[in-house]
Order: structure tokens, then C-alpha cells, then sequence
């Protein structure tokens, strides 16, 4: 498996797969969530409705992943994933390192070669840069999966670069 680091936009990624930072209501949000469903169009969000009536009435947990339509997009499928809110208290690397993991499997299902990740959980949900790159980049690295070409599309500085260190 190859994996990359790129700066820029990950709704403008042709990739088999892009995978969403969403929250448990699949029904949209700000950041790298708003933008997908923006540049996606509304089939994105039918979609999510479908799942929420069908298989998560009580939302997509904390550290799962499912698949939709990229809808616009320059891919075959969106695969949402929950990240955990970041915390002091109580260590929740666990939860993140999921949302990596459960993307690959999801991706694995799908037969998707190649899957674009933003750093989940890095914006609103206050994960510190260093420490998601490290989780993401371990956890990726770990994984046994047939995707063959994983980029980490970062889109602010801080963020790339705690990945540069992280891919080491
Ligand atoms: N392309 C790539 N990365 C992006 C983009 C983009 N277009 N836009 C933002 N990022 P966040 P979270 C980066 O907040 O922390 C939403 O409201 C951003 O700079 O999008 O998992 C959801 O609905 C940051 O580094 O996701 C949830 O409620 C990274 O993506 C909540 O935010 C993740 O930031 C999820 O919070």
C-alpha cells in the first residue's frame, strides 16, 4: 500500500473513496463535512437520511463508518466516520484509530483501490495535530486492507505538517 500526504481540498480528490469527518447525525455539519455535501449535492444527504431511517435510528456511533454516493463528486463513494470528540480526561485513541480502521473495511467491501482521509477529528472536535497525524498514520500503516493508494488530504498547515512528521 502506497500512502501520501497532500495539502489542499479533499473534495477536489479523484479517488475511489472519500472519507467524511461527520458527526453521528449524518445529517451534515461545518468543516470538511460541509464542504463535501456542498460541492456533493443533495444525493449525499438523501442517502443519509435512507441510513438513519434504515440502519441507525439512533445515528452512526462514535468510531464507525458507512458508505453513501459521492454524489458530484470525483469518486464512487463517501464513507462517513464518526471521530471522537477530543478529551483530557479520557483517552479516546482508541475511538479514532477505529474511524481509520472501520474506513478500510468499509473500503475493502466496496472494492475501492483508493481512499482520500482528512485528518478526522483535528478540526471542530479539538483532537491536537501532532497526535491525530500520529494515530492516523499508525493506525493506517497497520491495517491489513487491498486499498492500495491512501492519501491524507490536510488542509491547513499545522495539520500537514504534524503528518509530515508522523509518516517520519
Ligand atoms: N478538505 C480537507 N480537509 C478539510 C476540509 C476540506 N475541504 N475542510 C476542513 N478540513 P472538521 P472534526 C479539515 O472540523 O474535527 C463537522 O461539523 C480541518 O481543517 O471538519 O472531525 C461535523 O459535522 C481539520 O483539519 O472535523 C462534525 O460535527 C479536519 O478537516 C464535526 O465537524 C477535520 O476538521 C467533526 O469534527
Amino acid at each position: 500500500m502506497g500512502i501520501s500526504i497532500l495539502r489542499g481540498d479533499i473534495t477536489k480528490q479523484a479517488v475511489d473513496a472519500i472519507v467524511n469527518a461527520a458527526n453521528s447525525s449524518l445529517m451534515g455539519g461545518g468543516g470538511v463535512d460541509g464542504a463535501i455535501h456542498r460541492a456533493g449535492g443533495p444525493a449525499i444527504l438523501d442517502e443519509c437520511r435512507d441510513l438513519r431511517a434504515s440502519r441507525y435510528g439512533r445515528g452512526l456511533p462514535t468510531g464507525q463508518a458507512v458508505a453513501t454516493t459521492a454524489g458530484n463528486l470525483n469518486a464512487r463513494w463517501v464513507i462517513h466516520t464518526v471521530g471522537p470528540v477530543y478529551s483530557e480526561s479520557e483517552d479516546r485513541s482508541a475511538l479514532l484509530a477505529s474511524c481509520y480502521r472501520e474506513s478500510l473495511r468499509v473500503a475493502d467491501e466496496l472494492g475501492a483501490a483508493s481512499v482520500a482521509f482528512p485528518a478526522v477529528s483535528a478540526g471542530v472536535y479539538g483532537w491536537p495535530a501532532e497526535s491525530a497525524a500520529r494515530i492516523a498514520v499508525a493506525t493506517v500503516r497497520e491495517t491489513d486492507t487491498r486499498v492500495d493508494d491512501v492519501r491524507f488530504v490536510l488542509f491547513n498547515d499545522e495539520v500537514y505538517a504534524a503528518f509530515e512528521r508522523a509518516m517520519g
